[in-house]
């Protein structure tokens, strides 16, 4: 039976768009976000877009902005064009068995091809992975201006706002003691008002972990992410076992290959789910269901994605059963442009998810045409 709609092109473009304050984290500080956009034309008039956003260009991951973009258009906009574009998994299968790695590259490509798909049968995406459990997700703000009193302030803006209560923060570029004292300092001036939780990004030893964790414990910390390198499964077993605070895997898990390891050790009390890191939208599924058969607990993950990537990955926790963490889609929120038609929906501590087809935004292309590099 011939297809009713086949891939005709993929095109990709880098979006640079500066961040409303230096965004620091232990491995970049980030005065820019590249948007990585792929947009897939289809033969029935149907147009998918995804998004395969990294951070730091090459500081947090193996694959750059122009890896994403350089991969996309030499390897696999060639293979995806004639194939049948109502068949996404597919065209994600036959992609995946002739192309290692490149997982941001995957996600942007097949967030593009569920996009189209779910447009074409006029459903929301979240409804091809299960339907929806809820039509919002609690979204956590990071604190990484660098500077304790700046923090604060903005952390007490968020809350007299109703945006966050929930804040992250960025640790792991200064001494030890050092990021301790900004923590509890954060953690004091908030009290019951905020939840407080760290992110290392893999920036310490596992001695200078157990150093800290108590202290955490003692503050009132809530979670502590990815303090030790994301090779190190048996470290961070030995963290979980021993710490009083729950312990997060993040840079750990790259798919469900990796969740089933950490899953089956134990490794970690919760894990970051995010589309990129899992190589796409059925990589994450995989990953919470993971996590769902061995009790671990989620937690909604970004890359700093847009709109498209933080709307995508809404759309797909939106499916889970429970989501105990909540999220920390905010990344649109760091921007200082937007390039929606209609800015997505941030009120009472929550991202609202849109109720149209596909992934349910209007892309602003004047504005993207003028970002674009
Ligand atoms: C990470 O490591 O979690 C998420 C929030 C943020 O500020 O950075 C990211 C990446
Ligand atoms: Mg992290």
């Amino acid at each position: 039976m011939a297809a009713a709609a086949r891939i005709e092109s993929v095109e990709t473009l880098l979006v640079d768009v500066p961040t409303i304050r230096p965004h620091r984290l232990s491995v970049a500080t980030m005065n820019c976000q590249t948007l990585v956009l792929v947009r897939i034309r289809c033969s029935d008039g149907v147009t998918g877009i995804g998004e395969g956003t990294t951070i730091g260009g090459l500081a947090y991951g193996e694959e750059s902005p122009e890896s994403i973009k350089v991969n996309i258009d030499t390897y696999f906009a060639p293979l995806l064009k004639g194939l049948d574009a109502t068949r996404p998994g597919a065209a994600m299968a036959k992609l995946r068995k002739l192309f290692q790695g490149n997982r941001f590259a995957k996600c942007a490509v097949e967030t593009a091809l569920f996009d189209a798909q779910a447009q074409r049968i006029g459903v929301p995406l979240s409804e091809l992975f299960g339907g929806r459990v809820t039509d919002s997700v609690e979204v956590a703000w990071t604190l990484a201006s660098g500077d304790t009193r700046r923090d604060i302030d903005e952390a007490e803006q968020m809350l007299d706002r109703r945006r966050h209560r929930v804040f992250k923060l960025k640790i792991g570029s200064n001494a030890v003691a050092d990021d301790v004292a900004h923590v509890v300092a954060i953690k004091k001036a908030l009290g019951e008002r905020g939840d407080v939780r760290v992110d290392v990004n893999q920036a310490w030893s596992e001695s200078d972990t157990i150093w800290a964790l108590p202290r955490f414990a003692d503050a009132g910390v809530s979670l502590v992410e990815q303090p030790i390198a994301a090779t190190n499964h048996a470290g961070l077993k030995r963290l979980a076992d021993l710490a009083r605070v729950p312990i997060m895997a993040d840079e750990a898990l790259h798919g469900p290959a990796d969740a089933f390891a950490l899953a089956s050790n134990r490794c970690a009390d919760v894990f970051a789910v995010k589309i990129a890191q899992s190589g796409g939208l059925l990589g994450a599924a995989s990953v919470a269901s993971i996590a769902f058969a061995a009790s671990i607990d989620l937690y909604g993950g970004t890359m700093l994605e847009g709109a498209i990537g933080t709307i995508a990955s809404a759309q797909l926790f939106s499916t889970f059963s429970t989501l105990k963490w909540g999220s920390e889609l905010f990344g649109p929120l760091l921007l200082t442009e937007e390039i929606l038609t209609e800015p997505l929906r941030y009120e009472d501590f929550s991202l609202h998810l849109p109720q149209g087809p596909g992934l349910g935004i209007t892309l602003d292309w004047e504005r993207i045409e003028r970002l674009r590099r």
